[in-house]
Formats: structure tokens, sequence, C-alpha cells
């Protein structure tokens, strides 16, 4: 610690270390090396303390820090043949009170690792809930609130509320949450489940799978967890697995889905759909299909809220294949474009994870692994994944946003219809 306090320049506020180190070197030696040290655009610098770091000096807009950023990867390139990466970054809050636990040194596969102590939420958790699964949590204040699935004793899914401190343990309300409608009427769905959690500017989101004629999207949004307003369904019968982006992108809100049959859907393409209100969806695009790799083959769905990264939006997903003795569903990763996120820029041909451990293989439904959040540090850069195992527990898993967007990269087939804006 103290090290890093000598070494590093932490009085001003800065994204961490800008530069990825390029092999057999170092960044802020090259930097430096270039005689860059202390150079500055605006209010953004190249830190005099440690060169691998750009630093705001008090008023450095973004604009500053890209030139900067510029300046300095062409002046390297120039010098020593050497073109710097940048260093991948989550774009948003930090997290108080992280979850975390430390990975290993090494990875056969994808890295990701899951949490020793899993599952996290066991059997039976609360009064009449036979099983709580694929639930969505987030950071609330400097704690944590969620919205659970809840497979009550009668066999009728609902949504119930839980905080919780550390994000592990949590608490649960023994009553399902109550929506009412607009004039504050109460409007319970007829079932609820797979919901969804995402804040986009003031007001936090729910977005489940619910009756409508059909299995269909069912949404409500709430400012202070203690009242929960439905809105209009945003789509037609039958669909499932919306998931909406953090953020309106070019002025609309974003989000994924879906469209799939009646039943278990033995078929799924990703599409997204953008709406100016939250009350007119439209401007329908495919964003990516079913892969012939062996643990999508069969049908794909929208995971956890996708995550803002500099490199573009970090989207979780589930990933399906349908063997001789039932559906297998495993957690894929894509990086979809910042700006029109139905073309995706990377997409693992790999599975993050797969059904492996006990609570996965063996519960209600054997065999999966269902994402449905994350929990994301923009500070340093730390993913711990929840997911839905066996339609019977919660799990978490472990991961960073440098390590799991390089491997996607490393490992990313993009095929034609992925590279596509997704009209036609
Ligand atoms: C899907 C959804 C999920 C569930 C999965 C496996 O169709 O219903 O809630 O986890 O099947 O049973």
């Amino acid at each position: 610690k103290e090290k890093r306090i000598t070494k590093q320049p932490l009085e001003y506020p800065s994204a961490g270390s800008t530069f990825k180190r390029p092999e057999g070197y170092f960044a802020g030696k090259l930097i430096q090396d270039a005689g860059l040290r202390g150079f500055q655009v605006g209010g953004a610098q190249v830190s005099e303390k440690h060169c691998g770091f750009v630093v705001n000096k008090g008023e450095a807009t973004a604009k500053d820090i890209l030139d900067l950023m510029f300046i300095v990867k062409s002046t390297v390139n120039g010098k020593f043949g050497i073109m710097l990466e940048e260093e991948v970054k989550i774009i948003g809050e930090a997290v108080k009170n992280m979850p975390w636990q430390e990975g290993p040194a090494e990875f056969s596969g994808a890295p990701v690792w899951r949490y020793s102590e899993n599952p996290i939420i066991g059997r039976n958790p609360v009064k009449e809930v036979a099983r709580i699964f694929n639930s969505a949590v987030m950071p609330y204040g400097d704690e944590f609130i969620g919205v659970f699935r809840g497979e009550q004793t009668n066999g009728i899914p609902y949504i119930y509320l839980g905080r919780s401190k550390d994000a592990i343990h949590w608490n649960f309300d023994e009553n399902k949450i109550q929506f009412v409608d607009e004039e504050g009427k109460p409007f319970m769905p007829v079932y609820a489940y797979d919901p969804r959690l995402v804040k986009v500017e003031d007001t936090y989101y729910i977005i489940w799978c619910q009756d409508f004629y059909g299995a269909a999207i069912g949404m409500a949004k709430t400012k202070d967890f203690e009242t929960f307003v439905r809105m209009e369904n945003p789509f037609l019968p039958f669909n499932r697995n919306a998931v909406l982006f953090p953020r309106k992108i070019n002025g609309n809100f974003v989000m994924l889905s879906r469209p799939s049959d009646s039943g278990h859907t033995p078929f799924g393409d990703i599409f997204l759909s953008e709406s100016p209100d939250m009350l007119y969806w439209g401007k329908h695009r495919h964003v990516m299909s079913k892969s012939p790799e062996w643990w999508e083959s069969l049908k794909i769905g929208g995971g956890a809220a996708p995550i803002e990264t500099n490199e573009g939006w970090l989207l979780f997903y589930h990933g399906v294949s349908g063997t001789c003795n039932g559906y297998v569903y495993s957690i894929g990763g894509a990086i979809l474009d910042k700006e029109n996120p139905s073309i995706v820029k990377y997409r693992c041909q790999n599975f993050l994870l797969t059904p492996e451990e006990w609570y996965e293989e063996r519960g209600f439904v054997p065999n999966v692994t269902f994402p449905c959040a994350t929990i994301h540090d923009a500070e340093t850069g730390k993913i711990a994944i929840y997911y839905g195992a066996a339609d019977t527990y919660v799990g978490l898993a472990f991961t960073t946003v440098d390590l799991i967007v390089d491997y996607i990269k490393k490992n990313s087939v993009v095929r034609e219809s992925d590279t596509e804006i997704g009209r036609r």
C-alpha cells in the first residue's frame, strides 16, 4: 500500500493506470522516454509522478483526456514503434463493499471463478417460498438491494424484495412485492419470473416475464423500493429475457428481448428495441442468433444488464444446448457497439461458465446456469455475476473487466448476422 502511495499519483483523480503493459516493456517508462512526463492537454496531464497515469488536474473534459491519450499513443508509436493499448475500464460508479474473492492464478477456460461458499441462497429461504433463483441485485446507497424470483410452495413464481449489507447474505421480505397501477390501485401480475433490475437516471426499473395472454414481458418502476408502479407491457407475447440498458443511447431507452413461443421455446435470438418514453417501443433490430457452438446451438437470451466499458457494452447472456436429456444452460459473453448496440463487436465462441458444480447440475431443473445481474465496480474493474443455478439456488461468480474483455476478444467469432445493424 505504502509503495502505491509514493509511486502513484493518488493526490489527483485518475481512472487508474491508463495503458496496458505492452509485452516486454512498461507503458510508463515508454511514455517517459518519449519525453511526455507532465505533458498536458487542457486539464488532463501525463502524471509527473508516474507516466503510466493520466490525471485530472482540475477541469479535464473527456475530450482533453482522449486527445491526450491520442498524442501519447502516436508519440510513443512514432518513437519506438510500439502501439500502446488502453486499459479496459468500466464506465460507471464505484461500489463500496464490493463482494469479492480472489481467483486462481491460472484458468483452464474462461477467467471466471465461482464463490467458494456457493450457493449463496439455498432452499426454502422464505416462508412459503421453496426456491429463489434467477434474480437480480444492485448497489443501493452503501448497501445492496435485489428483486428475487421466489417459487412459492404452490408453484407460482413471484418477485420478492431482498436487502443485504455484503451482497452475499440476503434478508427477504416475507410478502411478495405489491405492484400498483398508475392510480395506486393493486395490480398484481398473474405470475412473475426472472426479474432484472436496472437503474436509468433516477428511476429503478424491474423487468420480468409474466402472463399477458401468454408469456410476455412485464415492467414496473420505483424510486424508493416502497411503491412499485406497473408500466405498460412493452412487447406482444411471446417474449422473455428482457434486459434494459442502464442508460439511454442516442436519446432513447434501449431494451434487449428474446421473442419466443408459448412453451419451452426450442429457438430464439436476441433482439433490441428502442423507446423515447418507455411507453412505445420500436426501431426493432436483430442483435445476435444462436450459434453453431454446442453450448448455444438451440437458443440464446439476454442475461445481466449490459455493463458499459470503453470497448463497448459487455453482455453476459445465456446460451442453451439441447441434449437427449433436456436443455443445458451456459453463460456466454459478447461486446456490443457502444453507440449502436445491435452490432456485435466481439462474441466469445467458448462458454464463460457451464454447469459443473452440484448446485448447478442438481435441482428442480438440472444443468442450468442463468445470469440475471452483475455488480461491477468502476474503480477496480471487479465484476460479480449473479446467476440462477438449476432453477433452485443463486450462485455467485467473479471476474474482472480486463480479464473477461481480453478473453472474449481473443476467442471471438462474429458471424455475418452479428455485424449487421440487424434491419431487414
Ligand atoms: C427458461 C426460463 C428460466 C429457467 C430456464 C430453465 O425457459 O423459464 O426461468 O431458468 O427455462 O428451466
